[in-house]
């Protein structure tokens, strides 16, 4: 299985290895030269006073955290503009992604905006044009609402057969933040629809000027126009000034650093829902329009950089989320999916909104397959990977949403497999 990131990678694994307790060697010498600050001795860091306040203006994590950060695979895109960062889902907890951690997609670079020159566009089947300013948009009434967003291409390199050894790499194309913003329904009764209106079509003002064709009755039911991230403004990797939220739908379709709102009758068949973002199937058909990301889940930890770290108890975490509406269940199996138990969902459990899965137990150091399936509350059940191929074939890219399964070995390592 490939390390996406052989240098990282290697002293990652090796700090978690021996952070275990499983290796010994120069981990120990560390301990023996930190324990000086251990118990009953008296820290370093209680013998005199800290750093005052206002020299961080704008707070960073501890010194101690800068192995938490968001990664690439080198080889998965040629140019950096065109390309994408993942999520280090293993090192999180919760459902709300830090700013600074969520995933990035681009396909033209991150556009720089100077707020005072960012205007968005609304026109084509309209009774009055109208172009808002940042300002405008703020005047009007506030929504503020939590949504997951996943690229339709997650766990795309996934399709035929365990690939990249680390959730960051195989789910890490998700985050879950805070939206603030106005309803696009608002904005749109301000500009008034004429009749025939059936299609809208949102547009990017980076280089690639990323556009997408939308259904109205889902511009008028819950997206959002939002500035907002976790009650800081969106950031540039984000869309800065203003991007387009639409829950529960594959992450193309959010588009950043929005400029143009253009109301039809009809789709567009742009570049990206035509020769992207469309499903081709064994027969040689494509599926399009394939909005609405599936009830999906993964274990985070343990996973491939995340290994178990004791025998005893512990902690199984995870993440599921459904762009239909609300996770009902969370099941996780240690077998491979031959036995099942509901694990314990802790948290808000939000629509169209990642919810944090647990499943404690014992381990006396035999090896396990976890999985994780997820149901949500139409009744839809994430199927395995075999399953998903039956339908679909091994040609697509998107809308992977199988089961994961993560095999532990006696060593606490972990690896990404697949069951039969
Ligand atoms: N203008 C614009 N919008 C865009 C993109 C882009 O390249 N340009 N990428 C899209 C894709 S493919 C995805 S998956 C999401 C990623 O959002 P994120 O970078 O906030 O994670 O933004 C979408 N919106
Ligand atoms: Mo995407």
């Amino acid at each position: 299985m490939a390390d996406p990131n052989e240098t990282t990678g290697t002293t990652r694994r090796r700090f978690l290895v021996g952070a275990a307790g499983l290796a010994a060697g120069s981990v120990a010498d560390a301990r023996a030269e930190s324990a000086k600050n251990l118990p009953p001795n008296v820290p370093d860091w209680t013998r005199q006073p800290g750093e005052g306040v206002g020299l961080r203006p704008y707070g960073n994590p501890s010194k101690y955290e800068k192995d938490v950060v968001r990664r690439t695979v080198p080889w998965l895109t040629a140019t950096p503009e065109s390309s994408v960062s993942f999520t280090p889902l293993h090192q999180l907890d919760g459902i709300i992604t830090p700013n600074g951690l969520c995933f990035e997609r681009h396909h033209g670079g991150i556009a720089e905006i100077d707020p005072a020159d960012c205007r968005l566009m609304l026109h084509g089947l309209v009774d009055r044009p109208l172009v808002f300013t940042l300002n405008e948009l703020k005047r009007l009434p506030r929504v503020n609402k939590i949504y997951f967003l996943e690229c339709a291409a997650n766990s795309g390199m996934e399709w035929r057969g365990a690939q990249l050894n680390g959730c960051q790499y195989t789910h890490g194309m998700v985050h879950c933040v805070e939206y603030t913003g106005v309803l696009l329904k608002v904005l749109l009764e301000q500009a008034g629809l004429k009749p025939s209106a059936k299609w809208i079509m949102a547009e990017g003002a980076d280089a690639a000027a990323m556009n997408r064709s939308i259904p109205l009755s889902k511009a008028l039911d819950d997206c959002i126009v939002a500035y907002r991230m976790n009650g800081e403004m969106l950031r540039p990797e984000q869309g800065y000034p203003v991007r387009l939220v639409v829950p529960g739908w594959e992450g193309n379709v959010w588009v950043k650093w929005l400029r143009r709102l253009k109301i039809g009758d009809q789709p567009w068949f742009t570049r990206e829902e035509t020769s992207k973002y469309t499903d081709l199937l064994e027969s040689g058909k494509a599926r399009k329009f394939t909005f609405v990301m599936d009830a999906k889940s993964v274990i985070t930890s343990p996973s491939p950089q995340a290994p178990v770290k004791q025998k005893g108890f512990n902690v199984i975490s995870g993440l599921a989320w459904s762009g239909r509406g609300k996770i009902r269940r969370v099941d996780v199996s240690l077998d491979g999916g031959r036995n099942w138990r509901t694990a314990r969902i802790d948290g808000l459990v939000l629509e169209k909104a990642c919810v944090r899965f647990y499943y404690e137990f014992d381990w006396n150091g035999e090896e396990l397959l976890l999985q994780s399936r997820a149901m949500d509350e139409t009744g839809y059940v994430q199927p395995s990977k075999d399953a998903l191929r039956k339908i679909r074939g091994v040609n697509s890219i998107y809308h992977n949403n199988g089961i994961q399964t993560w095999a532990i070995k006696p060593d606490g390592e972990v690896e990404n497999v697949e069951v039969g």
